[in-house]
């Protein structure tokens, strides 16, 4: 299973152009839920698994950056096994703070009722670890019980919304784990929603539009936002604005308007960063992705003067860098802009690294600052249960100059990590992309990868 992506990216290798879409080439990732926190952007994702025909989902994943090109794959700290009343469909979810904690809503297929849940998870940091906070569902036993979006008014009042295909609305306490009163539904009209809900729709009647699933509300400068997958099957991107959390909600247009992105669902997440405003959605772009295998990405926008949304079109470029990163600093392997071929892995001794690396194979980080003085040695950890490899550390292009070539030996297993260096052969200062070239017996695993640094 793990093998086939690799293979897949082997084989359309010359086909993938460098774009920063979709963000993420290791694992398939879904349902972004961006969260500025710090000097970082996080982003929550679902994970579609290899070869799958439905929405088998079972973990999520956390993703940050602090230049919106390198992401550093924080792997998985939450999944079904989290909850002891889930049982299947890690679908859509959100993470936001509050006094220092992190509150991580989510949807999944429950065993107490046997219909959808919402469940709601808790960790101290952005990357957890991250426990169900209340050990039972927040809100159980419906099928339209999914996609919970999740939203802090600047009076402090909290407001959780989901479903698919109404919209449920209700207030959480001060905790963030309890509900504050009922559950409502919000009226979908044609007004607020550009068409009533799917149920009550006459024959014959044209709407403008209609609600489906992947809510996602949010407040920006006194605006209430709600934006949704809409329109049915394939999706595309609505929304509506609000002057209160709890409307009236006003049908505003398009967001994201239907396009080839190979998937049939759309889901967005919207998040201001460092003076940049970015839209996070999902496509089907990656090699042997599709409706089952999707993998998120991100656009820069510039909101209207009046506060709405511009349209946004998806595209393989996606966006630019806004900043730059220390090579002197170690680095995570897994920090990377794209790769070709490599997976990652995790445990609780290493956390995650980069794996399945393979002869052909590639990672490249974007924006490293060498500053005025040019290192003398590059130093990596790595691990091989069997002869290793080398990697080729290019600057700026795959043929671009060659620092150095580094040797990562047989260390005795494959997390058994030994740190290994290598001299440079050219100086280098300034600002460069660098290319991580992997070179080694032609079909075999070479050796894993956890971190490098320059000296
Ligand atoms: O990822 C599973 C489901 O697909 C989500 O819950 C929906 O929003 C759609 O993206």
């Amino acid at each position: 299973m793990k093998r086939t992506l690799l293979s897949i990216f082997m084989a359309t290798a010359t086909a993938v152009s460098f774009g920063q879409n979709p963000i993420v080439q290791t694992n398939y990732t879904t349902d972004p839920a961006p969260m500025a926190d710090g000097d970082r952007m996080y982003v929550y994702t679902g994970h579609d698994e290899d070869n799958a025909n439905f929405f088998w989902m079972n973990d999520w994943r956390v993703y940050s950056s602090a230049d919106m090109v390198n992401w550093t794959d924080h792997g998985s700290p939450l999944s079904l096994a989290s909850f002891s009343w889930a049982d299947g469909r890690a679908w859509a979810a959100q993470t936001i703070k509050r006094n220092g904690k992190y509150y991580w809503y989510v949807c999944a297929h429950s065993k107490l009722s046997g219909a959808m849940a919402i469940g709601v998870a808790v960790g101290d940091s952005p990357t957890g670890p991250f426990k169900d906070a209340i050990g039972k569902p927040l809100a159980d036993g419906n099928w339209d019980y999914i996609d919970p979006t999740v939203m802090l008014d600047d009076d402090g009042q909290a407001y959780l919304c989901w479903g698919n295909p109404r919209i449920y609305f209700c207030k959480l306490n001060k905790d963030m784990v309890s509900i504050d009163g009922q559950v409502e539904k919000i009226p979908m009209t044609a007004e607020g929603f550009g068409g009533p809900t799917f149920s009550e729709r006459q024959k014959g009647v044209k709407y403008k539009d209609s609600y489906v699933e992947g809510p996602w509300i949010m407040k920006r400068n006194k605006h209430y936002y709600l934006l949704y997958a809409a329109g049915g099957v394939p999706e595309h991107i609505a929304y509506s604005m609000a002057k209160k959390p709890f409307g009236p909600w006003k049908y505003m247009g398009e967001v994201m308007p239907l396009s080839n992105t190979g998937s049939f669902t759309n889901h967005c997440g919207v998040a201001d960063f460092k003076g940049h405003s970015y839209f996070f959605y999902h496509t089907g772009k990656l090699p042997k992705g599709g409706g089952f295998g999707r993998s998120v990405a991100v656009e820069e926008f510039k909101y209207n003067k009046d506060g709405s949304f511009p349209i946004i079109q998806p595209t393989s470029t996606g966006v630019q860098p806004i900043g730059t990163m220390n090579p002197k600093n170690r680095v995570e392997a897994e920090t990377m802009a794209f790769s070709k071929g490599v997976r990652v892995e995790q445990n609780e001794e290493t956390g995650v690294y980069v794996s399945d690396i393979h002869n052909g194979d590639s990672i490249v980080v974007r924006m490293l600052d060498f500053g005025t003085t040019s290192p003398k040695s590059f130093t990596a950890s790595v691990a091989s249960a069997l002869q290793g490899g080398k990697v080729e550390v290019h600057a700026d292009k795959p043929d671009g100059k060659l620092l150095c070539t580094l040797t990562a030996p047989y260390t005795g297993g494959w997390e058994k990590w030994q740190t290994v260096d290598a001299n440079l052969n050219e100086e280098i200062t300034g600002v460069h992309d660098l290319y991580f070239l992997f070179k080694g017996n032609q079909g075999a695993k070479l050796f894993n990868f956890d971190w490098w640094q320059f000296k």
